[in-house]
């Protein structure tokens, strides 16, 4: 959909400013919306699947664990496809205030993509490199937000995320290497022109969530503190946005529209895409292939 017919809509949770804000930074801060009572049954289930994982030894699809992980010591890093773990996951991603503003930023019809939950523990839990969303699942347009719900207070020690404003109004960035190897981040050297140093940090206490444009080029730090920073991450598409490309995650509800109705055409934006590996022959996570590969 295109932004005017996006706005011919009232904006109700973000306002007319939040769109704005949007618009012009790639992002938006929203403190403290949800409550301890919305996060609780979140924390729970978040912790049913760290239990799950003490069985491991090794990753699979769905739980990615980190170097070090143990039964003692769990080091569960990303648990993905959460929608289909427990109900209180798939209730925030379908019928929660976040569908709300999905329909204020996407317009009115809005379809589910992934659900899945980093956790980046206390004591060197993993850093994100800087990468764009739209880089691992390309759509015909630009129509792709990503939430992140902060389950616990995050501070400027625990690796915060961070967003450099401005950047979903540059390009698609290329996610591989030279060599072609697929990198899952973007290399340094193509963003020298933005200032990375001056990315806004998103500190808050818990129940504090973001929401970014598709290619807002966005990372955070290693939590080298004592407390970990658990967060949900959710992906929602304008129900006209067709991905190009097999998707890395696909849950039982992966493409389910959760507002408005089938739109029954494609929107189309010109641009160039560079597209991510296969996803269909099977896909790790980020972070395997941020840090693991190299
Ligand atoms: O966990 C974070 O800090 C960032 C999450 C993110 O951007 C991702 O997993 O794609």
């Amino acid at each position: 959909m295109r932004w005017e017919d996006v706005c011919a809509e009232p904006a109700l949770v973000v306002g007319n400013d939040g769109r704005t804000s949007f618009r012009e930074h790639g992002f938006l801060v929203l403190p403290e919306l949800l409550d301890t009572k919305q996060l609780q049954p979140l924390r729970d289930g978040l912790a049913e699947l760290v239990e799950q994982s003490r069985s491991l030894t090794a990753s699979t699809h769905l739980l990615d664990l980190e170097h070090g992980h143990t039964a003692h010591n769990p080091r569960l890093r990303r648990a993905a496809d959460i929608d289909d773990t427990h109900a209180a996951f798939w209730e925030l991603c379908s019928s929660s205030i976040l569908v709300d503003i999905a329909a204020d930023l996407l317009g009115a019809n809005v379809r589910f993509r992934e659900a899945y939950a980093n956790m980046k523990w206390a004591g060197g839990g993993a850093s994100v490199k800087w990468h764009q969303d739209l880089a691992f699942y390309p759509h015909t347009n630009t129509g792709t937000i990503q939430f992140l719900v902060a389950l616990e207070d995050v501070t400027d020690e625990q690796g915060p995320p961070l967003m450099v404003a401005g950047s979903h109004r540059d390009t698609l960035y290329s996610h591989y290497d030279d060599a072609g190897e697929w990198l899952g981040a973007i290399e340094p050297a193509r963003l020298a022109h933005l200032d990375l140093d001056g990315a806004v940090h998103v500190t808050g206490k818990a129940g504090t969530v973001s929401v970014h444009h598709g290619l807002t080029v966005h990372g955070s730090a290693t939590n080298n503190s004592d407390r970990s920073r658990p967060m949900l991450i959710i992906t929602f598409a304008a129900a006209d946005a067709l991905p190009y490309t097999a998707a890395p995650y696909r849950s039982s509800h992966h493409g389910q529209l959760v507002r408005g109705v089938e739109p029954g055409v494609a929107h189309h934006e010109e641009m160039t895409l560079t597209l991510p590996p296969d996803w269909s022959a099977g896909y790790t996570s980020l972070f395997d292939h941020q840090h693991d590969r190299k």
